[in-house]
């Protein structure tokens, strides 16, 4: 018998590509989505099975992570053997604005979760996403031992979370976990995110669609990974004998404007000309630099990155590329990888 998996989150960038890792490794995969008054399932539509299909793998089920009696009744009805907690308001400029909301799902969320393992009496293995957001203003490079500071409504949330998963592991002897994951993009990540902005503007302006991008802060350092190969990442915290929190990056620095740099000269832009600035996009506390140390995983998972900021920026410019002329010629839209 495979092994069975819940993910919250599912439709997000980090979900389906676990999603398809765990399809990939022979799981059964249970999938929480929100209801939502439009689609929501566009990254996770290519591995849909429907009723028809006789042995189902993947499974979508409703509920929220502000419904604690959802969570419980889910929980025990799979008896999933691992749960990783990817659903949040997991955008920092946002939560600034939805405070309480982000508080609620992305903090009390992770906790609602922890008590519902507990509630639903099952034995299971737990992923909490924790984010270096948390790090906020501590000073890089940042690893496991570092102290928090977080700078947003969302990093405090996230704090939150974290401390909710070690208690629960101290306090219940649960297997819960921590990924302490860095900034990760992909081809499916959220467009308003600053680097799926830019390469989504980069498509569009090479096209003639758009002749202007306005961004906020272009000197924030990040250290952006690659999604695929952090998800793998998440997996193998799970498949350790005991449990620990990792950090999970890739120990390069980039602010925007290099990426910016990288994005638009891939298709012989200069971004220059076309970006301008809009106090709109500023927060009211930034985090001024990101960037991890994950020697600790790689040691005890054996998990290294491959791809790098500059490889990445290209990988999506690419992908927003060919996803424009998709829709620009009426075809399907291919899958992002
Ligand atoms: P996304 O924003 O792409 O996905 C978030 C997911 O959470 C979506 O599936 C969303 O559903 C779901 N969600 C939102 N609100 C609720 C709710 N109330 N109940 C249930 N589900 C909800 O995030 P990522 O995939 O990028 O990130 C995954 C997780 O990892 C998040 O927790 C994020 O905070 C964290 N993280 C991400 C990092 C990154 O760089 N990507 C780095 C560190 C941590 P819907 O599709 O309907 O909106
Ligand atoms: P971040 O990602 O806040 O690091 O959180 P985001 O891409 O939103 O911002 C990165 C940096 O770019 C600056 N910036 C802008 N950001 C956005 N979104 N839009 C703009 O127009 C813009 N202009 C400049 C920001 O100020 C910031 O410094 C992401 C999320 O995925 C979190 O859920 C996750 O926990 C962290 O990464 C790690």
């Amino acid at each position: 018998m495979g092994k069975t998996a819940l993910i919250t989150g599912v439709t997000g960038q980090d979900g389906s590509y676990l999603a398809e890792l765990l399809l990939e490794k022979g799981y059964t995969v249970h999938g929480l989505i929100r209801r939502s008054s439009s689609f929501n399932t566009e990254r996770i539509d290519h591995i849909y099975q429907g009723p028809d299909q006789p042995e189902r793998s993947f499974v979508l089920h409703h509920a929220d992570l502000s419904d604690g009696v959802a969570l419980v009744n889910l929980l025990r009805d799979l008896r999933p053997d691992e749960v990783y907690n990817l659903g949040a308001q997991s955008h920092v400029r946002v939560s600034f604005d939805a405070p309480l909301y982000t508080g609620d799902v992305t903090g009390l969320g992770a906790i609602r979760l922890l008590e519902a393992v507990r509630a639903s009496g099952i034995e299971t293995r737990l992923y909490q996403a924790s984010s270096s957001e948390m790090f906020g203003a501590t000073p890089p490079p940042q690893n496991e031992r570092t102290p928090f500071h977080p700078r947003s409504p969302y990093g405090c949330a996230k704090v939150f979370g974290y401390w909710a998963t070690v208690n629960y592991r101290e306090a219940y002897d649960m297997f819960a976990v921590n990924g302490i994951l860095f900034n990760h993009e992909s081809p499916r990540r959220g467009e308003t995110f600053v680097t799926r902005k830019i390469t989504r503007a980069v498509a569009r302006i090479k096209a003639g669609l758009q002749d202007r991008l306005y961004l906020g802060n272009l000197d924030a350092v990040r250290d952006w990974g690659y999604a695929p190969e952090y998800v793998e990442a998440m997996w193998r915290m799970l498949q350790r004998d005991v449990p620990d929190d990792y950090v999970v990056a890739t120990g390069e620095a980039a602010t925007v404007r290099q990426f910016l740099e990288v994005a638009f000269s891939h298709v012989g832009l200069d971004w220059a000309e076309f970006v301008r600035y809009d106090p709109k996009y500023e927060r009211p506390s930034e985090v001024d630099a990101l960037i991890g140390d994950a020697s600790k995983a790689e040691e005890l998972l054996g998990w290294k990155p491959s791809v790098r900021v500059r490889e990445l920026a290209r990988i999506m410019v690419d992908a927003d590329v060919a996803r424009l002329e998709d829709e620009l010629a009426g075809t399907a839209v291919r899958v992002d990888r």
